[in-house]
């Protein structure tokens, strides 16, 4: 009996169950309901049901993901490593459901028992791991990653609050702790086994080893442990699974034995509560950059619980890590993980006694990076006392780093000392810092702007010694978005449509959209068309009226402003507009005009005035304009609180215009762009980020451009700006501005916005009253063209037609083809048995 046992392979999956038919799935509900949750159908909530589906749906994801990894360990594969301290993965349920193929199937079933799956699919909280475009770009990536059965691993930070809940108050935004966590998270898996000890602070002392040689140790002033937790990432129509590894920072011991045998509980516990603090909140500022140590702190625990991960994993099936780098490609998302460049070496050099060129040949053929901005305030620069104070070994790595680069520095260009100091990875120009972009650029085989304006950008100025070092080094590779989740997932009616003319393959191919255009003039398809965006405004219409009050008519032109609030973003120069048609209205009560409902939404950094002011003067201004009878309802200004991903696939699918109007030069690239033309809104913009490829894409008239090029700006801006100047020449400027600062918009306060109205006549960085006259030009322009059905419709359906190139899969195939040199692996659902584990 116990060697047939032996001899008979424990069968874990058998593939040849059907594991997406409606009798297995309905049946896994009701145990996870049962023995999971210990509810019974006639007391479960609906949080409840949502759980025990999204167990069901799980297993049937850990089953891809354990054929997934046995097929990478089998077949040896390279994999990919995308470091990220931010994801915005939005919520997993539908998007599970989607890539399983089975939505209109649940969705069905759910109808027949009367229930509407759309209940359950809200009660999922979103993971807020991110602060906006890096992040859901990050979360865009992991999606196309699988999808084109590219091995992968995500590495990122369990934060236990993300990003705060944005409410608005008395026009005000208040932030409100996210508590994600607080149902549980079926989607993640806890690995307790897979942890990692994090040494922090300290100092470090030089020793000779047993053969003489020297060797660095490192006293760490306190160790903090790493602990995995994993949520699988499945494919669209793939059986590709991959995992994004978070890290949760824990105590060594969770508990002080000798402080509580000596009776101080309380010191007992500090230690745990200490280490727990770590990964306890996501930074919420975006731009500019705030060394606070903390955020150092969790950048350094991200690298290293990662790079121990993989090296690990390596160890496990290489006898050393002499071919490391044909084995791992690590991106680096922007500065946050550059540190990760240092703890390599460090591994590599201090714990395995790697001899420096090799670790370096070896490290730096394993990272390429990223740059997200241009911003100088934004770049990452640590002051060296504190960098000192947190890392002291990685600080001697750095120097030596440096000292060898700046040696081959100089031998390139003999004498020129100021070319050095440029490059230095040591900003020595007056308190000394580290510069993390230096870091990234030297450590790195490949270095990538976001749009082909921002990498030319990149090379002419930011990093401009670097290229001139490297050129070769150099890459453009223009962001995109998952056409999952950003249509087939959150426009199911547009979806359908289309897929009733060219079929579903665009969902993977979607250059296959192009096939749309042959019906732009179609008067059927119009009409259908039409009716999609309709049904989509009025969603978002009832959404609005739930979430503020605010009743809008879906006949008018949603004309949208969704991102993050910032002055280069430039949500101000919209409220410029508002004013101005809210002016010409009060002069003409009679005058027609095209309705116009006017929709913002974005989180403001909780320590940026300004920011938070333009929230203040959004909601002021919606205030007057929406109650005032002379208005007569053509315009109406919402502000959409907490602006986050679930919301986010209800806004897009129902925008006539989407506004990208960043000063030019600014916007690295932007990706709300993509997600808006995809759904078939047309874009008031200006040349700045990836504006002007998806100007090029769709056709420049099909497009409403306004404002000075970049060029114009650097000119404009040489020559000594002056603001005041527009302000006394253009009579329409002068009034808004006028109406502005009497007070009008703030119940006779005029000190309110005088900030705001100062900033613009006498400072304006952005250059908002420089382009003030082209932006209204230009809206007048979109607003006549909405008036002309047919000719919209078909700017509308060349938009979508035209989307093909912002694919994600597009940006991750030029990835993987130029900077990380790796091949899809196939994934076959198979038995397992315990012979092969
Ligand atoms: O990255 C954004 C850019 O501003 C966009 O133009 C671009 O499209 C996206 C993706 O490439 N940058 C960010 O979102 N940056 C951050 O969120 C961030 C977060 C923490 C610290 C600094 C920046």
């Amino acid at each position: 009996m116990a060697i047939e046992e032996k001899t008979t392979p424990f069968i874990i999956k058998e593939a040849s169950d059907n594991d997406l038919d409606m009798e297995s799935l309905g049946r896994d509900l009701n145990e996870n309901l049962f023995y999971y949750l210990g509810k019974s159908p006639l007391v479960a909530t609906l949080q409840d049901i949502y759980h025990a589906f999204a167990l069901t749906v799980r297993k049937r994801l850990l089953q891809r993901w354990i054929n997934t990894s046995m097929a990478y360990v089998k077949q040896k594969v390279k994999v990919v490593c995308y470091f990220s301290a931010e994801y915005l993965p939005g919520p997993h349920l539908g998007n599970n459901l989607l890539n399983l193929g089975i939505f209109p199937t649940i969705s069905q079933a759910f109808a027949r028992v009367g229930a509407n799956l759309d209940y359950f699919l809200d009660q999922e909280e979103e993971p807020g791991l991110g602060n906006g475009g890096l992040g859901r770009l990050a979360a865009c990536y992991l999606d196309s990653l699988a999808t084109l059965e590219i091995p992968a691993i995500g590495y990122g930070l369990r934060y236990e609050f993300g990003i705060f809940d944005q409410e608005i108050r008395d026009g005000w935004q208040a932030e409100i702790t996210d508590k994600w966590l607080q149902w549980d998270n079926p989607w993640e898996i806890h690995h307790p086994e897979i942890a990692y000890e994090v040494k922090l602070g300290g100092c470090c002392q030089t020793h000779p080893d047993r053969d003489g040689r020297l060797v660095v140790h490192w006293h760490p002033e306190r160790v903090v442990k790493g602990v995995a937790y994993d949520t699988p990432i499945l494919g669209y129509n793939v059986n590709t699974c991959n995992v994004l590894r978070l890290w949760k920072a824990e105590a060594i011991e969770s508990f002080d034995f000798q402080a509580f045998n000596k009776g101080d509980y309380y010191d007992a516990v500090d230690e745990k509560l200490v280490s727990e603090n770590l990964t306890k909140v996501l930074y919420p500022n975006d731009e500019p950059f705030e060394g606070k140590k903390l955020r150092l702190e969790q950048q350094y625990f991200l690298c290293s619980c990662a790079l121990q991960d993989m090296i690990r994993l390596h160890l496990h099936f290489a006898p050393n890590l002499g071919d490391f780098h044909e084995s791992w490609a690590v991106q680096l998302n922007d500065t946050h993980p550059a540190i990760s460049v240092v703890e390599l070496m460090r591994l590599l050099v201090d714990e395995r006694q790697i001899p420096w060129d090799q670790a370096w040949d070896t490290t730096r053929k394993v990272f390429s990076y990223t740059n997200h901005t241009l911003l100088p305030e934004a770049l990452e620069k640590w002051p060296l006392p504190l960098f000192a104070q947190v890392l002291p070994r990685h600080l001697e790595i750095i120097f030596e780093i440096n000292r060898r680069f700046l040696d081959s520095v100089r031998l390139r260009y003999p004498g020129d000392n100021s070319k050095a100091a440029r490059l230095s990875l040591i900003d020595e120009s007056g308190d000394r810092y580290v510069r993390m972009a230096h870091l990234a650029c030297v450590g790195s085989h490949a270095i990538n702007g976001v749009s082909a304006l921002h990498t030319e950008l990149l090379k002419s100025s930011t990093l401009q010694d670097f290229f001139e070092l490297w050129p070769e080094k150099f890459y453009n590779i223009t962001n995109g978005v998952t056409p999952r989740r950003f249509l087939a997932l959150s426009n199911p009616r547009l979806t359908a449509l289309i897929n009733s003319k060219i079929g579903s393959d665009w969902i993977k191919d979607l250059y296959k959209l192009r096939q749309l255009e042959e019906f732009a003039e179609d008067p059927d398809f119009q009409q259908s068309w039409r009716e999609v965006k309709l049904a989509n405004k009025r969603q978002l219409a009832n959404a609005i009226k739930a979430r503020t009050g605010i009743s809008v008519d879906p006949q008018s032109m949603f004309d949208i402003q969704v991102k993050r609030l910032h002055e280069y973003k430039r949500q101000h120069l919209n409220v410029l507009h508002i004013i101005t048609l809210y002016l010409r209205l009060k002069k003409d009560p009679t005058l027609e005009i095209t309705p116009r409902t006017i929709i913002f939404g974005g989180k403001a950094a909780p320590g940026y005035f300004m920011a938070r002011l333009i929230i203040k003067l959004i909601s002021s201004v919606a205030e007057v304009v929406n109650r005032d009878p002379d208005v007569n309802d053509r315009l109406k200004v919402v502000f959409f609180p907490n602006f986050n991903v679930k919301n986010a696939q209800k806004i897009y699918p129902a925008a006539d215009l989407s506004q990208q109007i960043s000063t030019a030069g600014k916007e690295a690239s932007g990706t709300g762009n993509m997600k808006f033309a995809l759904n078939g809104a047309l874009t008031i913009g200006t040349l700045d980020g990836a504006n002007v490829e998806i100007r090029e894409e769709v056709g420049p008239e099909n497009f409403f451009l306004f404002g000075h090029t970049v060029e114009e700006v650097q000119y404009i801006k040489a020559q000594g700006y002056n603001p005041y100047l527009y302000y006394q020449s253009n009579e329409h400027l002068r009034e808004v501005i006028d109406l502005l600062r009497s007070g009008f918009f703030a119940h006779g306060d005029r000190d309110l916005f005088r900030p705001l109205v100062e900033s613009l006549l006498y400072q304006d960085d952005y250059l908002l009253m420089a382009d003030y006259q082209s932006y209204i030009e230009r809206q007048d322009e979109a607003g006549m063209t909405f008036l002309d059905k047919k000719r919209w419709t078909r700017m509308s359906i060349l938009n979508t037609a035209r989307m093909g190139k912002f694919s994600s899969d597009r940006a991750i195939q030029e990835y993987c083809q130029h900077i990380w040199q790796v091949k899809p692996t196939f994934i076959e659902l198979q038995d397992i048995t315990l012979e092969q584990v």
